[in-house]
């Protein structure tokens, strides 16, 4: 590459604006480059030794690195929502810092030498277990995505918000260790008539959701660390509910009580707030499990192509509340190509996937999708199929598959095509 394409590069990447169109940009001749040949102000002097920073945290240079909210989406930050920046992010795990956050009644900062957890109602005893009772019960490491019901809520009337970590920002995918909660209501002896359980929070919201005792009894756990390290308390330390594939609004935080029943509580909860509602007015009720959804984080509208043409890297995530992901198709061209996409990390259930497409990109415009299959077979519908079943008033569930147009500039939009 020539000296002039090279400063004009930089110059592009400083600003964070696009000049020309689509340029060529790879690695130069060694002698060319001042970067490597002179010596940097990081190799001048020593360093902070290793006690300066007991708990690490990102070099400065990623600042930028943020969970962020949408101030006119809610009108208060305790009962609110910020977003997980998914175009930052690679692999499949979401750091701790980063996992977006969804309170009701704001941040409950939990004690952990006063935290209780009680199981009540239709067992043979009532227990009080504290953190420590917790981890004296044989643990398990799994890895779940967290996505919130309403996650791309906003974009069922159209494209709506300018990239993947609004439109898509709502989840989180972690490894949790923690009890098999099966193994918790067995120590309560879960009478034979205890259908449902109702876990409840201890945060100002006291947030309860009815979870089907099945569900309770497969896959759901009881979990006090996450990503290794103990939950940070946005996630609900010391003790959260993890229900594996299953909306967010069930993962109940800063987990206080699990009552069981003969039947589900809330019915009104049920039948208004956390349900699908379609344009007859009819509504969707117990839509629980998450269908299998997808998005590309790179490039997208944060993320615009910044080298110019050549090869390119296409990536983004997917993930299904049924199982795995066997397939992810992307296109460049709105559909008319579709490519099958590179699946590379652990595939675990109900967990995220992360994708990739590796291209030549000519410099002309793209618009990209991305279309996930799950081990059902299930195909991740276009928004116009979701909206023909649920109508356009819905807010929950929309697992469309997303449009960004990228400009020959390398700058990309949320649009949507029909
Ligand atoms: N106690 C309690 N649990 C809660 C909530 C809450 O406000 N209080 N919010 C729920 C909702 S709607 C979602 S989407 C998830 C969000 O989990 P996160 O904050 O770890 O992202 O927690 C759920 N559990
Ligand atoms: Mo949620």
């Amino acid at each position: 590459m020539t000296e002039t394409t090279r400063t004009s590069r930089r110059h592009f990447l400083k600003g964070g604006l696009i000049a020309g169109g689509a340029m060529a940009a790879g690695p130069v001749l060694a002698s060319g480059d001042p970067a490597i040949l002179e010596v940097q102000p990081w190799a001048n002097q020593l360093g902070e030794g290793v006690d300066a920073r007991p708990y690490g945290v990102p070099s400065p240079f990623e600042n930028h690195v943020r969970r962020r909210n949408v101030e006119w989406l809610t009108a208060d930050p305790v009962s609110s929502v910020n977003f997980t920046p998914l175009h930052e992010l690679d692999g499949v795990i979401t750091p701790n810092g980063l996992c977006f956050e969804r309170h009701h009644g704001g941040i409950a900062e939990v004690d952990p030498a006063k935290y209780r957890l009680m199981i009540n109602g239709l067992v043979d005893r009532e227990l009080v277990f504290t953190l420590d009772d917790l981890k004296r019960f044989p643990r398990v490491n799994r890895a779940y995505f967290l996505e919130c019901a309403a996650n791309s809520g906003m974009e069922w009337r159209g494209a709506q918000l300018n990239g993947c970590q609004f439109t898509h920002g709502m989840i989180h995918n972690v490894l949790y260790t923690g009890v098999p909660l099966r193994t918790i209501l067995a120590e309560a002896g879960v009478k034979t008539n205890g259908k449902w359980i109702l876990p409840e929070g201890a945060d100002a919201a006291a947030m309860t959701r009815s979870i089907p005792i099945e569900k309770a009894l497969d896959d759901c756990l009881v979990a006090f660390a996450m990503n290794g390290e103990a939950l940070r308390p946005e996630q609900g330390y010391p003790v959260r509910l993890v229900v594996p594939g299953w909306e967010g609004n069930m993962w109940i935080k800063w987990l206080r009580r699990i009552e069981v029943g003969d039947m589900p509580w809330h019915h009104r909860e049920e039948t208004s707030k956390y349900t699908d509602l379609f344009a007859d007015g009819k509504a969707r009720r117990f839509t629980w499990e998450m269908d299998a959804k997808s998005v590309i984080t790179n490039p997208s509208p944060q993320a615009p192509i910044l080298h110019g043409k050549g090869p390119t890297v296409l990536t983004g995530v997917a993930w299904s509340g049924r199982g795995t992901i066997k397939e992810v198709h992307v296109t460049l061209d709105g559909g008319r190509n579709w490519h099958q996409a590179r699946i590379d990390g652990p595939s675990w259930d109900k967990s995220i996937h992360r994708f990739y497409f590796d291209f030549e990109w000519d410099g002309r415009p793209l618009l990209l999708q991305s279309r996930a299959v799950d081990s059902t077979g299930y195909v991740q519908p276009t928004k116009n199929e979701l909206r023909a079943v649920r109508g356009e008033n819905s807010i929950y569930h929309n697992n469309g598959i997303q449009t960004w147009h990228v400009r020959a500039n390398g700058e990309a939009e949320n649009v949507e095509i029909s």
